[in-house]
């Protein structure tokens, strides 16, 4: 069988006109994304953003619930990220590269409709909960690498231009949910509208030097600390941030993005586990596959998301009490 991803991907990935004519309707928009902000969600939600505001809409709020990590914050439009959501109650709120209220941290933002544009598999817990049912429109496309990928066809729909500000913001969405073009995901449309992207004006090297060396050193402290506890078992290597790390470090949260990626590199390793403090008792998980392993179905079992090769979930419990879980979990996953 000749199979054609392109013309699959273009099947299941729709700009539908209701959407097109709700954008044109509106005037005031919310634009957010996940927790833990990564490229991917910052890049969509500023290249939205930027072209929304091209075609006249003065109106438009970026919103995340936590700080921008600093490899982030020479992205176009950075400074004009809000942390709180708008009083007043707006026409259009998007949520981008997550699908739930509960993963953009904000208990309810205040819209007339609510459009979720996304990548990632809907959790069990959540597919079929009335919210997803209150949605004004729902474009969920697992074969799109970034959702940036998804904010540029929406806005070559709205017929936008894209100037260097939003190629730059939707390119480093790209690179950092396909590594850098390495990964699984990395198909010939993320590259070709990475390509676009670049004609437009966006700068690769100077978009991936401010994201990959550029790291504060608090933050490579941390990794030191961090590497210290690797551990394998079989194909399974895992490393850990505990309270007493961050503490020592200063570094936050925001500073170990791309740590699960250091387990991964031993040669050997199918998955790569990091588990970093998440608060008293809880510990936030991620997950990563050379490719056998799904690990999205291992994050959902604990209630979280992600892909096949890359996923995360939240599981409480102290460090061992997380790490025996998980570990039995991936050992069971492995067996099938
Ligand atoms: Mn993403």
């Amino acid at each position: 069988m000749i199979s054609n991803p392109e013309r699959q991907f273009k099947a299941m990935m729709k700009i539908s006109s209701k959407l097109i004519r709700l954008i044109k309707q509106s005037n005031s928009f919310v634009i957010t994304g996940h927790i833990n902000p990564d490229g991917d969600s910052v890049g969509s939600c500023l290249g939205l953003a930027l072209g929304l505001k091209k075609i006249g809409k003065k109106d438009v709020t970026v919103l995340t619930k936590d700080p921008l990590p600093e490899s982030l914050e020479f992205l176009p439009s950075a400074k004009t990220v809000k942390h709180s959501p708008p009083k007043k109650e707006c026409d259009l709120l998007f949520i981008l590269d997550c699908n739930t209220l509960d993963r953009t941290g904000f208990e309810s933002i205040s819209a007339k409709n609510i459009i979720v544009l996304d990548h990632h598999v809907l959790p069990a817990s959540t597919a079929r909960s009335g919210f997803h049912r209150s949605l004004a429109e729902c474009i969920i496309d697992t074969g799109s690498a970034a959702t940036g990928m998804i904010v540029y066809k929406l806005l070559k729909a709205l017929k936008i231009d894209i100037e260097k500000n939003i190629a730059a913001n939707l390119y480093a969405a790209i690179i950092v949910d396909t590594g850098g073009f390495r990964y699984s995901n990395s198909s010939p449309e993320a590259l070709r509208i990475a390509s676009h992207l670049v004609e437009a004006g966006a700068k690769p090297w100077s978009i991936s030097k401010e994201i990959y060396e550029n790291k504060p050193y608090r933050s490579m402290k941390l990794l030191g600390l961090s590497l210290a506890t690797l551990e394998r078992k079989n194909s399974v290597a895992w490393i850990s941030t505990t309270d007493s790390m961050f503490k020592k470090t200063g570094a936050t949260p925001g500073n170990c993005e791309d740590f699960v990626d250091f387990p991964r590199k031993v040669k050997g390793v199918e998955v790569a586990v990091f588990f970093r403090y998440n608060g008293t008792n809880a510990y936030k998980v991620s997950l990563r596959s050379k490719g056998k392993i799904n690990v999205q179905k291992i994050a959902k079992s604990f209630d979280g998301g992600g892909h096949a090769p890359a996923a995360g979930c939240r599981v409480t419990g102290s460090l061992k009490e997380v790490q025996d879980k998980i570990l039995k979990a991936i050992k069971k996953e492995m067996k099938k």
